[in-house]
């Protein structure tokens, strides 16, 4: 065996012995990526590309662990974890979203591909803010599926919340408007508005969305309009090419990443901010109104690399 190969081969034994728990953390997903993995190169890749980290990510990390066996002292004691925090966080900067309401009123509008997580996140979303002690109003704008209506407004009336909705078939925009100045009239900081799922090819209900973004910027300034794109984790890179178009039609200005709890590839959230560039303000891990955290680059790369 070649030398390098040797060290390399120690340093892996050393740092694998340190990593053991594989425990449920924040995210919902299990700990540490690396455990149980042998220490080699190939199985250190594997275990990045099935965790969905990509090509690029996954080759940035492993440059950075061959060069700390060869050449940083600082590095070499450290964990292979710690090595792939360190990468990921270089990667992550700016990924941090937060949200301050403001104005008065501030809208977002949830969109999405079908079944993402749009309408569930909506009712986490206002659950936090709420216990955040701002006024929220949840809107209905979700007139194209059948059911939509009924899931909504038995999430504000678990939650004591006004919505604003109407029949199926309405016209989505004309909810939105209604609910915007429900909002204003009832003194409501924040108005959520859960939109229809839909899928980048399907012009008229892209052409919808156009519309309620023109129709709100009649009563309110850009600066208190915000799109978040709810993306599923599971679906990584397909959703992104779909943002790409609802960045076209609505001007996204946030990322929501749901179902992190289901997925055991808590990379792809790298991915898709490297695509996307665009801010994560939360993740969201289950299926109850608490299961929502705040993204935090240090709270995920901890949750991926740490044990516990
Ligand atoms: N495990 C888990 N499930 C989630 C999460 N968010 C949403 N779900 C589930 O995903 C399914 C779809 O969620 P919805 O909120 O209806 O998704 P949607 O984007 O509104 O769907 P459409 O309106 O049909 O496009 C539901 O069964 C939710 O309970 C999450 O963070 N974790
Ligand atoms: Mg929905």
């Amino acid at each position: 065996m070649p030398v390098l190969d040797i060290m390399v081969f120690n340093f892996f034994k050393r740092a694998t012995r340190k990593i053991t728990s594989a425990a449920k953390n924040i995210f919902g997903f299990a700990g540490n990526i690396f455990h149980g993995v042998p220490h080699d190169f190939e199985s250190i890749e594997a275990a990045l590309y099935r965790a969905d980290f990509g090509r690029e990510t996954t080759q940035r990390i492993l440059g950075a662990i061959r060069q700390s066996c060869k050449l940083d002292r600082e590095l070499r004691g450290r964990e292979v974890g710690e090595i792939a925090k360190h990468v990921l966080r270089a990667e992550l900067e700016g990924a941090e979203g937060k949200f301050v309401a403001a104005n008065f009123p501030e809208v977002i509008c949830l969109v999405g591909v079908n079944g993402v997580g749009k309408t569930t996140t909506a009712a986490k979303l206002a659950h936090t803010f709420q216990k955040e002690g701002n006024g929220v109003l949840l809107g209905a704008c979700d007139t194209f599926r059948a059911a939509a209506n009924e899931q909504i407004s038995i999430w504000a009336r678990r939650m004591e919340m006004d919505i604003i909705s109407s029949q199926h078939g309405a016209d989505a925009a004309a909810v939105a408007y209604d609910a915007l100045s429900a909002a204003v009239a009832r003194k409501k900081k924040i108005l959520l508005l859960d939109t229809a799922g839909r899928m980048h090819t399907k012009a008229q209900l892209l052409d919808e969305l156009a519309k309620l973004r023109r129709i709100i910027l009649k009563k309110i300034s850009e600066a208190q309009l915000h799109a978040w794109l709810v993306v599923d984790a599971n679906n990584g890179s397909n959703s992104i090419a779909q943002a790409k178009t609802f960045n076209e039609i609505f001007k996204l200005d946030g990322i929501i990443i749901s179902k992190m709890d289901g997925t055991s590839r808590g990379g792809a959230l790298v991915g898709i901010y490297q695509e996307l560039k665009l801010p994560i303000f939360y993740v969201g891990v289950g299926e109850q109104l608490g299961d929502l955290v705040p993204f935090s680059v240090e709270g995920y790369t901890d949750a991926l690399f740490s044990n516990g």
